[in-house]
């Protein structure tokens, strides 16, 4: 089911390696083009383009776009216990984790009376998107607020699509997860269209335009998302899920497989890539993973993920090629099954998990890390959601009249320098009633 790319014997570049496993590219020339005029129509037309794109995308007329607040209420009230008790245990471990990212302040003293501070303003308003195609997943609500409440955002608005089996109301257990978090601002809007709504705000719906969107989605959102880059803050993309696992022969083949297909289980276009330095964990993964694939629920899912020309084991000859491979790829997720982790040989990955026992389910749900992690190979220069994700740092910056006559003659060199002299003489017009020089000196 999976396939074999055998590398043993041969030396490639990053630029090679990367090209034996080609990622599953969408069309995204076409989806850019088609969410850039989504997010225009809801720019120009609000609330009524909403409700065409409500009605063609997710089947649903005449719903609450703002999600009235007793339906908040009601949602949190039909929570199964068992859910609503492993969320709180997820909001916790996450909250707890994302505490702890909080970066501190700094100071630093240039000599007498010259300070340069860093402080850290968390965003005022962001927008966060939940989605709900697919797959439904109040998981993803816990991992964008949470991070978002502690970096001490005040304004959260949380957008889902509508569900045509529910009457046009957003999924209830995502609804009842808002509500367990506090957010009472949840907007019932989907796809490339409430990504638009967010960033322009929609006036009759109430919605103020957002500092900040961020969330996982399909090809739409993660176009609408470059279509309102600049107007307002994005996070990295977080499209199809992808694994790779680095594996020697140390690693038990079974857990190799069911780690695989858990994150197959996402989509078709899901990257399941195994790269190990062992032969026999590669033939025995091959052939445990078909029956475990046939088995499962999501069964036709997992085997196109699984047969796709996104996923495959790749056979190397040792663990520096291995880890090459991986950097070069840089996945979403990262599972190391090694006799002797190094992770920090793994530069470029979303989230990187250590041994067998850390498998990416773990981090899905109640790890304490995130799950909204760059995909695509963006992991090499961007990162998942955390508390930075939603704070800024911002220089502050106070020299006293002494501390500025030390780099008085540096400044206006440089601005002469530059062909720049009112530079220079906003600094010598300080000095001017002083021995240091004359008026405009
Ligand atoms: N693995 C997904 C997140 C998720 N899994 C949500 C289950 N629910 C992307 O990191
Ligand atoms: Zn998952």
């Amino acid at each position: 089911m999976l396939r074999t790319i055998d590398l043993r014997g041969r030396t490639l570049s990053p630029a090679e390696l990367l090209a034996t496993v080609p990622r599953a590219v969408a069309a995204r020339e076409e989806a850019l083009a088609i969410a850039a005029h989504i997010v225009d129509d809801v720019a120009t037309r609000g609330e009524a383009a909403l409700r065409e794109q409500a009605e063609r995308f997710d089947g649903a007329t005449g719903h609450d776009i703002r999600v009235p607040a007793a339906h908040l209420d009601e949602a949190l009230d039909a929570l199964d216990p068992a859910v609503r008790a492993a969320l709180e245990q997820a909001i916790e471990r996450v909250r707890e984790a994302s505490a702890a990212q909080v970066p501190a302040p700094s100071v630093t003293e240039l000599g007498p009376g010259a300070r340069v501070e860093q402080r850290w303003q968390p965003v005022r308003r962001v927008g966060l998107y939940v989605p709900g195609g697919k797959a439904v997943y109040p998981s993803s609500v816990v991992m964008n607020v949470v991070p978002a409440q502690v970096a001490g955002v005040s304004e959260i608005a949380l957008a889902s699509p509508p569900q045509r089996e529910y009457g046009g109301r957003v999924h209830p257990v995502i609804l009842g997860a808002a509500r367990l978090l506090g957010v009472t601002e949840v907007y019932a809007m989907g796809g490339a269209g409430a990504i638009g709504a967010l960033a322009h705000g929609v006036p009759s719906l109430g919605l103020e335009p957002v500092d900040v969107v961020t969330g996982p989605g399909n090809n739409f959102v993660a176009a609408a998302k470059r279509a309102v880059a600049g107007l307002v803050g994005t996070d990295a993309e977080a499209g199809a899920t992808e694994i790779l696992i680095v594996a020697d022969d140390s690693a038990d083949a079974d857990l190799v497989a069911v780690d695989l297909i858990s994150q197959a289980e996402h989509d078709e276009q899901a990257s399941a890539v195994l790269v190990t330095t062992s032969e026999r964990l590669a033939r025995e993964v091959e052939q445990a993973i078909g029956p475990r694939a046939a088995a499962t629920r999501h069964a036709e899912r997992v085997t196109a993920a699984l047969t796709g020309p996104q996923s495959a084991i790749v056979l190397v000859d040792d663990l520096a090629t291995a880890t090459a491979f991986s950097n070069a790829y840089a996945p979403e997720h990262l599972e190391l099954h090694l006799e002797v982790p190094r992770p920090k040989d793994f530069v470029h990955a979303g989230a990187v998990f250590v041994g067998a026992d850390s498998p990416v389910s773990l981090g899905d749900y109640l790890a304490g890390s995130n799950h909204v992690l760059p995909t695509g190979g963006q992991a090499r220069y961007s990162a998942g959601l955390s508390a930075a994700t939603f704070l800024r740092p911002q220089q502050v910056i106070s020299y006293d009249r002494n501390a500025l006559a030390v780099v008085r003659d540096a400044i206006v060199t440089l601005a002469e320098a530059e062909a720049l002299p009112a530079h220079g003489e906003a600094i010598t017009a300080r000095f001017a009633d002083a021995a240091h020089g004359e008026p405009g000196g």
